[in-house]
């Protein structure tokens, strides 16, 4: 009796610390999810056979022996990868073509049947390895679409890839993330496979019981819906994920995720850091510029996901310079700008759940994942005060949920004390794992967060301030239909721009540019802008022309054709669009008249880059003639792979070269099989 009234009194002082925690709000993180969750940024490695053949899709008709690097080393992409601060590699373990990196025993079209290392090489074995001593993690991504394997198309096929899968989850080690792609295409037999995905996702977790699993659905991490590197602003971990299937059709929806989603799937946002996720020497100099990756790294790091970005692994088997130069710029920059400013810094808020010290506003300040500042129960609006002490110059916030407990936050902003009241500098919308706003720099000495709207009690677990160097928007070079280059820096106040026409880096004492400059049969273009008394620069920008339109007509362009925007087919100008209805009767063509003869040694087209993909040409045939009335053989045809997904320009050769005067593009089909019509930004040629 005694006992049980000490016990029950103990109890109630307890309670008020114990029993009157924030209850759990919606669905919530698995323990492996929030193992993920900590991390931030960690390498693709896109390379396979397509590295060899210069495609995006390959076919699956390639011999093994095609795949053949000449310095494979996979300690260099460890090395660059944890320089670059990254966290992992996630390697293409097998794509589209079926070709295996490591010999399986389920396929013949794998390194095993390579001349590489006469047979017995093994990418995943090599990768795996040197992780593992740079203390990496390592993921893999396999590609259930097989355009190789002969049972593709049956279920047979699915008891094959659950081996395969084994064998790659069961033979290198811990592996951190299984990477599956949604993309499903008709492999050799002309048929699609229906897939086992719960048997799929049982094996990985028979294997490999901690890896996160990714697809379009998770079901523990999902796609962004975009290639191209930007998460949503506002972006929920949740997901209606039973209504979403890998390949769904309204994948726009993956970018927000959907708010009071039934699980938890949050978002890993995948792009490349040259325009191809595999190597194409045509590229080197597309690599993206500091710019550029600091906008991705807010828009994903910074907007609630992890990010993926990929390393085109080239034919030695290494990083490319060019490659590793802008991982290191990155680094250098993102190093700079990360000095917590509000670290130990006085901080005070509207109201603390039970008045704790538990769940105090000083939380939000420390390193451990485990405090959190939580705001009095029921409250859904709260504000917290950060007194910096003497005026701080600054221009980032970055700010965090307690995600154990489920993402809450809808609406926030941060204010500034300046002139004697608070004034706001910035807004978001969700939160989640991890936000990052950036604003004006600016100067003060007490800095506000509000968050505006929650769905329930606001849990916030860290807070830090920086000041981020200010980066040189690099200049945007172009040229007009007539051959005349402009450079132009718009987002740069008084900038100075340099260039150059002969392929070197253009310095502070490369001509300047001034007025458009004639360029009509083609070159290399570099420019930099300048500031500051020419003592700051932005990094440099390449752009490669062949001859210009200038003397080139539009000559018709599919029999309904109205005439009135033909000319933005070939106007230079990659923002304007020419839209066509689909030609019902066969083919919707597009003929050129070049104006001279010239000898072609392939075409360009660029698909719409205006964010939507209606009418974006998926199968296409190319003609050439001399008299505009007689047709060769196709100089070209086949299928832009992954154009849908990454509508970067596309470029092919013919196999050999043909003087000609007239070029037909045939759209044959749209990557929608609806689309009432074909979208073209530009056509374009190569002469060299
Ligand atoms: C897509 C694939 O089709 C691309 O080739 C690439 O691997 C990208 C990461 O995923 O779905």
């Amino acid at each position: 009796m005694r006992f049980a009234l000490l016990f029950s009194l103990l109890l109630s002082l307890l309670s008020p610390v114990w029993a009157q925690a924030p209850a759990p709000y919606g669905a919530l993180p698995s323990a492996r999810q929030l193992q993920w969750h900590k991390l931030k940024y960690y390498a693709f490695v896109h390379f396979n056979m397509n590295t060899f053949t210069d495609e995006e899709w390959g076919h699956g008709t390639e011999t093994p022996d095609t795949f053949n690097p000449s310095q494979l080393d996979c300690r260099q992409w460890a090395r660059v990868a944890k320089q670059a601060g990254m966290e992992g590699i996630v390697i293409t373990a097998k794509h589209h073509d079926g070709f295996c990196l490591w010999p399986s025993e389920y396929t013949k079209h794998s390194v095993k049947n390579s001349k590489w290392r006469n047979g017995k090489g093994d990418v995943l074995k090599d990768l795996s390895a040197a992780c593992k001593e740079y203390g990496l993690k390592f993921g893999v991504y396999l590609s259930p679409w097989d355009r190789n394997h002969p049972a593709y198309g049956t279920p047979e096929y699915n008891e094959i890839f659950k081996k395969t899968l084994k064998e790659v989850l069961t033979q290198y080690g811990e592996v951190f993330e299984v990477w599956f792609d949604g993309a499903n295409g008709e492999g050799p037999n002309g048929k699609k496979q229906v897939y086992d995905w719960p048997g799929f996702i049982a094996t990985v977790r028979q294997y490999q019981p901690n890896a996160v699993i990714f697809s379009d659905a998770g079901p523990d991490i999902r796609w962004v819906g975009n290639e191209n590197g930007y998460a949503g602003e506002t972006n929920w971990g949740t997901l209606n994920r039973d209504k979403v299937y890998p390949g769904y059709p309204d994948y726009w929806e993956l970018t927000p995720g959907h708010e009071d989603g039934t699980h938890w799937v949050p978002t890993e946002v995948n792009c490349s850091i040259r325009p191809g996720w595999y190597y194409h020497a045509s590229e080197d100099n597309k690599v993206k510029s500091l710019e550029h990756l600091v906008d991705i790294y807010y828009s994903s790091i910074g907007r609630n996901g992890n990010w993926l970005l990929n390393l085109p692994v080239d034919r030695r088997g290494l990083v490319h310079e060019n490659d590793v130069k802008a991982l290191m710029d990155l680094k250098a920059y993102t190093d700079k700008a990360t000095v917590n400013l509000a670290s130990n810094k006085p901080v005070t808020a509207s109201s603390v759940f039970g008045k704790t010290t538990r769940f105090a506003p000083r939380n939000v300040l420390d390193a451990s994942r485990d405090t959190y500042w939580a705001a009095a129960e029921g409250s859904k609006q709260a504000t917290l005060d950060i007194d910096l002490g003497s005026p701080t110059t600054l221009n980032r916030l970055l700010i965090e949920e307690y995600l154990p407990l489920g993402q809450r936050v809808k609406k926030f902003s941060v204010a500034a004390f300046q002139n004697g009241r608070y004034q706001t500098i910035a807004q978001g919308t969700t939160i989640g794992n991890r936000r990052i706003l950036r604003f004006p720099t600016l100067t003060t000495a007490r800095i506000r967060v509000s968050i505006d709207e929650a769905k329930a009690t606001p849990l916030i677990r860290h807070i830090e301030l920086y000041n981020a160097p200010e980066l040189i928007v690099p200049p945007v070079i172009s040229r007009s239909k007539e051959g005349l280059v402009r450079i132009a820096c718009p987002r740069t106040t008084d900038p100075v721009i340099t260039y150059t026409t002969d392929g070197s880096e253009p310095t502070a004492q490369s001509p300047r540019f001034g007025e458009p400059f004639a360029l009509p049969q083609g070159g290399v273009v570099k420019a930099r802008a300048f500031v500051n008394n020419m003592t700051k620069a932005s990094t440099p920008v390449t752009a490669q022309f062949d001859i210009s339109p200038a003397k080139w007509t539009v000559v018709s362009a599919g029999t309904a054709t109205t005439g009135n925007n033909l000319s933005r087919l070939i106007d230079g100008n990659p923002e304007s669009l020419w839209q066509q209805r689909k030609n019902a009767d066969g083919p919707t063509s597009v003929v050129l008249d070049l104006g001279e003869s010239l000898n072609l040694h392939g075409f360009t087209y660029l698909p719409r880059q205006d964010g939507r993909t209606e009418g974006i040409v998926y199968r296409y045939a190319v003609w050439v003639s001399q008299d505009g009335k007689t047709w060769s053989a196709p100089a070209a045809g086949g299928t832009f792979s992954n154009i849908n997904n990454n509508p970067t320009q596309q470029a092919v050769r013919f196999e050999k070269p043909q003087a000609a005067r007239y070029l037909k593009f045939d759209a044959l089909e749209t990557t929608k099989a609806d689309d009432p019509g074909v979208s073209v930004a530009e056509l374009g040629i190569l002469t060299r």
